[in-house]
């Protein structure tokens, strides 16, 4: 059986997907969570697995623990996505500051960059294919996205440093949004990160790799024409260095890709990502 579990930290109450298994050798039952889904009044069908998205107990459980139910909180999401796009698409950085500002504000900056950004930038990809957007409307929307996500990481400076994280492309990979997305919300939690995006020649990474000695690298592919190039740069650096490597992006939706030096990352959210890192070392 599947069930919300709830714990309540100063005031805020944060939700747990668990699942009950049946101890044979201890004849009683134990809990083990599935998912963790975060604070309970940001969350969103998008924070639940697809295969229990749609379990009437769990939506309602939802939707009666909050004035405002799940699918109020949809419409909410569609709106704030719509006008993130109109302000991104023409090329409007004040209010795409201004929507970000008071977003993150309540809901965290992870959920902005994972709920509204990502997939309002996939929406512009799709639109672009059909030929419904401009390559030029593309370019600015990006650049947008990209001030806004390196504008944000400019808070971090200071800050203590906990582990230091490599971030790089393959060859030929010119899309970074992920990356300094990446970059600011590890940033965030204290990390010394060295976002080397746009792509640099994989010879200077791996020189980069040995001088700084990180404790992760990070690599982020999101043409699929780039998963060869990924390939050979996680081969290159393992051969020069122990460190762990993961790789991830959108480049990598086919489960049937495999990587001999580094481990593939697929469907974490960025808090998830945040934990792979602390683990590590
Ligand atoms: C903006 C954009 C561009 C910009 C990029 C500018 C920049 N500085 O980044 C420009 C205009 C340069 C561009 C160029 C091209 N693009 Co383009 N582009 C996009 C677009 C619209 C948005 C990309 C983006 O920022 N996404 C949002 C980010 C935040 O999402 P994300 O990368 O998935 O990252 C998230 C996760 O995946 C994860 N993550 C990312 N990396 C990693 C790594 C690890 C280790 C982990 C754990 C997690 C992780 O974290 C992020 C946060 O959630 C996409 C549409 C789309 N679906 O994304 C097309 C898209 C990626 N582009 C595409 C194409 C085809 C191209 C071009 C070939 C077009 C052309 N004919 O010239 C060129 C290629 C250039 C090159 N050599 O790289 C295709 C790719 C198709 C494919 N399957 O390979 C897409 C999907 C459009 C489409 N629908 O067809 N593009």
């Amino acid at each position: 059986m599947v069930y919300l579990r709830a714990k309540t930290v100063k005031g805020e109450r944060y939700l747990y997907l668990v699942k009950s298994v049946w101890d044979a050798k201890k004849n009683t039952s134990r809990q083990e969570t599935i998912k963790y889904l975060g604070k309970a009044s940001s969350i969103t069908k998008d924070d639940i697995p697809a295969d229990y998205r749609n379990d009437k107990k769990i939506i309602s459980y939802l939707s009666s623990i909050d004035a405002v139910s799940i699918e109020e909180k949809e419409e909410l999401l569609k709106k704030l996505k719509d006008q993130l796009f109109n302000s991104l698409t023409k090329g409007d950085f004040d209010a795409t500051k201004q929507l970000f500002d008071a977003y993150s504000s309540s809901s965290g900056m992870a959920s902005f960059f994972e709920k509204l950004l990502t997939p309002v930038m996939y929406k512009i990809g799709e639109l672009w294919v059909k030929g419904k957007l401009g390559i030029a409307d593309e370019h600015v929307a990006s650049n947008i996205a990209n001030t806004l996500v390196k504008m944000t990481n400019t808070k971090f400076a200071e800050m203590p440093t906990k582990k230091k994280i490599v971030i790089c492309v393959p060859e030929g990979e010119e899309h970074n949004l992920g990356a300094n997305i990446l970059e600011t919300y590890l940033r965030n939690l204290g990390h010394k990160v060295y976002n080397l995006t746009p792509p640099e020649p994989h010879d200077s990474v791996v020189e980069f790799i040995k001088s700084t000695n990180p404790h992760a690298v990070f690599i982020s592919v999101t043409l699929e024409d780039n998963i060869k190039p990924a390939q050979r740069l996680a081969k290159k650096i393992a051969d020069k260095s122990n460190v762990p490597i993961f790789v991830g992006g959108q480049g990598l939706k086919n489960q049937d890709v495999k990587f001999e030096h580094a481990e593939v990352v697929r469907g974490l959210n960025l808090r998830d990502v945040g934990r792979l890192v602390s683990k590590n070392k």
